[in-house]
């Protein structure tokens, strides 16, 4: 039995007064049944930590270097992120594979130092629309994540699998649960081929997960959470996603 989990990334929103209604709101619903956290802007890292003291919703970042440490500016460690207390972080996100040129490889060597770290890489894949449309969706996410699997080696039960279908962030879309769990099942198996603790992770899902569709999309067997953008900004809304995790 995995216990589900539910995770918002706030991308680049939020003000100091805005994470601390936002967290007070959600702090004041717990305890889940689910396990819950929030992957927050690097700058707001540190107050969230300490918003959350006390409470069981994990701390995440949104990215991290793929290097240890040196000259990059610009550039944050996972070393600081485990410092500053990041549970989690997320690696591959479509939006910085697609803004940032960020390939398969490097995707899979930000996954590695991050559980070098300490830490839980949330490792997205997704297929665009055209890849959709061409056929191509099983090849695409079994490439994006063979390439961590094979970095990792026998490191790889230590990472959270998010499928995000780009076509579905964002855009009010969502892929139906059938559509979902077909590409979570094909995950998992190649999960199952790499490692024989594949039934024990965590696979979630992400793209347009609202209060009214979450339930029917986390029933489905091989759904473990999700990934939740735009409804993670709202209190009411990712309380609601939470509450539908059993
Ligand atoms: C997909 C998701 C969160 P949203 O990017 O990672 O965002 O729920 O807004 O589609």
């Amino acid at each position: 039995m995995r216990r589900k989990l539910v995770v918002g990334n706030w991308k680049m929103h939020g003000t100091l007064a805005s994470n601390a209604e936002l967290l007070g709101g959600v702090r004041a619903a717990e305890p889940f049944v689910c396990e819950a956290a929030v992957c927050v802007p690097f700058p707001y890292l540190a107050s969230c930590v300490l918003a959350l003291q006390g409470s069981h919703i994990g701390l995440g970042a949104q990215d991290c270097s793929a290097h240890e440490q040196g000259a990059y500016t610009g550039e944050v460690s996972a070393t600081m992120l485990h410092d500053v207390g990041c549970r989690y972080v997320i690696v591959g996100h479509s939006e910085r594979r697609a803004y940032h040129g960020e390939s398969d490889q490097l995707v899979a060597d930000k996954a590695k130092i991050v559980v070098n770290k300490g830490m839980i890489p949330i490792v997205c894949v997704g297929e665009t629309l055209a890849e959709r449309e061409a056929g191509q969706t099983d090849a695409v996410v079994k490439r994006q994540l063979s390439a961590v699997i094979h970095t990792l080696g026998h490191c790889v039960p230590q990472i959270v699998v998010a499928y995000e279908p780009v076509w579905a962030i964002g855009t009010g879309k969502t892929a139906s649960p059938e559509q979902a769990q077909e590409v979570h099942a094909l995950l998992r198996a190649q999960l199952q081929a790499a490692t024989s603790h594949a039934d024990s992770m965590k696979i979630l899902y992400g793209g347009s997960v609202k209060p009214d569709n979450a339930a029917t999309l986390f029933a489905q067997p091989d759904i473990d959470g999700g990934l939740i953008g735009g409804a993670s900004l709202k209190a009411a809304d990712f309380i609601a996603i939470c509450r539908a995790a059993l």
